[in-house]
């Protein structure tokens, strides 16, 4: 039986309202699935929501409902949103659904049998907030004593429990050889570094289970009925569970392994060292590729509900429509990098490309043949060197989509089919159609035209993964029924004499920020503040003034001067991360223990969460100025400030040196 294209999002939490960073993923898994159909693959496309633990108990208490009409309410959210951005998910499989629950209780059974499953009594620091234990180092201690969760900035508590532990020390070294032998289970290149960073540390036993008396909303164990199971052991599980693991082996081994799984960068370890040990202790190959994607943050800041930027995607689609805000999400940053959504943004790359050179290119295309020939499509006549050249670019073009295309590669293979617009654009300028007309050429120009609205044809084809609608009304103008990517590289598709449609512009130009986006932008603004400095103390009043004053000096540089005596004096060192961990305070900073050469460890708050994760900087060198006198950031004391380049968005960069040199290197 042939292999199915199997690829997944992660299952989001379901008490959360979806925002751009749940859409990203699932439009970036539905762009995939649609093309690899257009392929002719048999595609099993899955997403759906994590709907156990304390939080989702929590916030069903406090609405007076059971956790499962609670969960049976708030997943509409996602399934609706789906809906409304044509997502076409073949499955959407909720962790509350029998199916699922009972594979998690005969794995949990098996992996008991076996002895992979063991009970032991166990003391730490409790997060009920993040739902796990930490370790005495893990925690972080604010200003007044309180030992804080180092994820959520919530109070912990010491435990004392006994619990069942999944003896994934047991399959670590397993582990190792499938990273070492399998060099592109984990992309990007950064992420696969910090796996491979990880598992050079030991790998401790994982605690799978809570007391029922403490959480009853989860899966039973099975054997013991004081036992519920830890949400992450119950929510990966939904990956083979949604396709029939254990009870339908044939849809199973055509689906499994996954050819792609899709998550955020956030839940790397989740998924490759819980998930690859649970999939190697039972017998099981990790996927093939678990692609970790980058961060998305809105406006410059960090996505927070307490900052109050969340953006609603459903007012995205209200406004700007589904295609747009598919197209724009994959079009705006790498896949594997991180990205700041902004609507001016939206607006830009939105009149840049899908108005000006795509949407212009079919206005061009049809409205000359409706002027100069009758409207229909024109024969392919006489070919020329223009027309060869025209046919070799798109080629090559179509290539260079389909191979950034099929390696997750989104924005490239959508900068692919910009360039084969551009190109139809740049073909209709230099054939001048209008002077062949003059010159009553009618032979010429219908060469030309029937050429340009082949290209017209091929940016539609290919548009239908990215903007499934917009591609299909657009092939209908040009007198074609289905989207179809046969014989696509070929300027010679159109059905000869097929009557052209002109109809509204099909992506009209966005002049002006749509009200109810400068409505919520405002908003957002209002309760966030003044994008702060770097160093995270309150932004000076008029800063805006003061970042035009330094925008218009930039013109004419009038540094003050200062003498090399006084640079001296600066203390500029090389600082490696040895931890990181988000401010308890404040959204914005981090607070960072840095190997500075000294005996022991320095604290630098620095205002760079937006732009940085913890994760991504521990073992990073920094260059960070030590001798400013130390200063308490929001109850953080600060023992120096790291150096960055910033731009009007905010940090564009921290600094580093080329060479790899010892922390506490000077700087001079
Ligand atoms: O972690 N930028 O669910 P979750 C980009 N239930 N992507 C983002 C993002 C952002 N700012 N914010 C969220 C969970 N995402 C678990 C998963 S899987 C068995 C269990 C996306 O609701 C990204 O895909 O917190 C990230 O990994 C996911 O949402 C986290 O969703």
């Amino acid at each position: 039986m042939a292999k199915t294209f199997y690829i997944t999002t992660p299952l989001y939490y379901v008490n959360d309202a979806p925002h751009i960073g749940h859409t990203y993923t699932t439009v970036a898994a539905d762009v995939m699935a649609r093309y690899q159909r257009a392929k002719g693959r048999k595609v099993h496309f899955l997403t759906g929501t994590d709907e156990h633990g304390q939080k989702v108990f929590r916030k069903a208490t406090e609405r007076g409902l059971t956790p499962q009409v609670h969960v049976d309410e708030l997943v509409q959210r996602f399934q609706k949103l789906w809906e409304r951005l044509d997502c076409t998910h073949d499955d959407f499989i909720r962790t509350t659904e029998a199916r699922h629950t009972t594979v998690v209780q005969e794995v949990l059974t098996e992996l008991y049998e076996r002895g992979d499953i063991y009970k032991e009594s166990y003391a730490g620091w409790y997060s009920t907030s993040a739902e796990r234990f930490w370790t005495e180092k893990d925690v972080i201690v604010a200003e007044d004593g309180t030992k804080l969760c180092p994820d959520t900035q919530q109070p912990v508590e010491w435990l004392e429990e006994t619990n069942y532990w999944f003896r994934m020390s047991k399959y670590a070294d397993k582990l190792r050889a499938w990273a070492a032998e399998h060099g592109e289970w984990i992309r990007p290149d950064s992420r696969k570094n910090e796996l491979l960073g990880a598992l050079k540390k030991d790998i401790e036993d994982l605690c799978i289970t809570r007391p029922k008396e403490r959480l009853p909303w989860g899966i039973p164990v099975p054997w013991d009925s004081d036992y519920v199971t830890y949400v992450w052991f119950d929510a990966l599980l939904n990956y083979v569970s949604a396709i029939g693991y254990r009870k339908d082996e044939e849809t199973f081994n055509a689906c499994w392994p996954a050819d792609f799984q899709l998550i955020g960068k956030d839940i790397l370890i989740t998924h490759t060292v819980y998930w690859g040990t649970m999939l190697l202790a039972l017998g099981l190959d990790p996927a093939d590729c678990l692609y970790a994607h980058g961060w998305w943050t809105i406006e410059g800041r960090k996505m927070s509900k307490s900052v109050g930027n969340v953006v609603d995607p459903n007012l995205l689609v209200d406004i700007y429509g589904a295609d747009s805000v598919r197209y724009v999400l994959m079009a705006e940053k790498s896949f594997g990098g991180d990205g700041d959504f902004s609507h001016k943004g939206f607006q830009l790359r939105y009149n840049a490309e899908l108005a000006n050179v795509m949407g212009n290119l079919l206005h061009r295309g049809v409205s000359m043949s409706e002027k100069w020939l009758g409207g229909a499509v024109a024969p392919l006549g006489e070919i020329t060197d223009a027309e060869r050249a025209l046919q070799a670019e798109v080629s090559e073009l179509v290539a260079s989509y389909d191979a950034h295309l099929c390696a997750l590669s989104y924005n490239n293979a959508l900068e692919a089919l910009v360039n084969i617009g551009k190109a139809g654009n740049k073909y209709l300028d230099s054939e001048k159609p209008w002077a062949l007309n003059k010159a009553g050429d009618m032979a010429r120009l219908a060469t030309v035209m029937r050429h340009t609205l082949e290209v017209c044809r091929v940016v539609g084809g290919l548009l239908a993964p990215f903007c499934p609608n917009k591609s299909q009304e657009l092939l209908a103008r040009l007198g074609l029924s289905n989207v179809s990517l046969e014989g696509l590289d070929q300027l010679s598709g159109l059905q000869e004499g097929a009557s052209l449609t002109h109809g509204d512009p099909l992506f009209p130009r966005m002049d002006e920020l749509p009200p109810a986006i400068a409505e919520a932008l405002e908003t957002a603004a209002a309760a966030a503040g003044p994008l702060k400095s770097l160093g995270g103390g309150a932004a000076p009043k008029g800063e805006k003034k003061a970042k035009k004053s330094k925008k218009s000096a930039k013109a004419e540089p009038t540094f003050e001067t200062i003498s090399f005596e006084d640079f001296t004096k600066v203390e500029i060192r090389v600082v490696e991360v040895i931890s990181a961990a988000p401010h308890p305070d404040a959204d914005r900073l981090l607070v960072l223990q840095v190997d500075a050469g000294e005996d022991t460890p320095r604290t630098i708050v620095a205002g760079i969460a937006t732009k940085y994760s913890p994760e991504e900087l521990v073992g990073k060198k920094l260059l960070g100025v030590l001798n400013l006198a130390p200063r308490k950031l929001r109850g953080v004391m600060s023992q120096g400030m790291l150096l960055a380049a910033s731009g009007s968005k905010g940090i564009l960069s921290m600094a580093s040196t080329l060479a790899d040199v010892a922390p506490g290197s000077r700087i001079s």
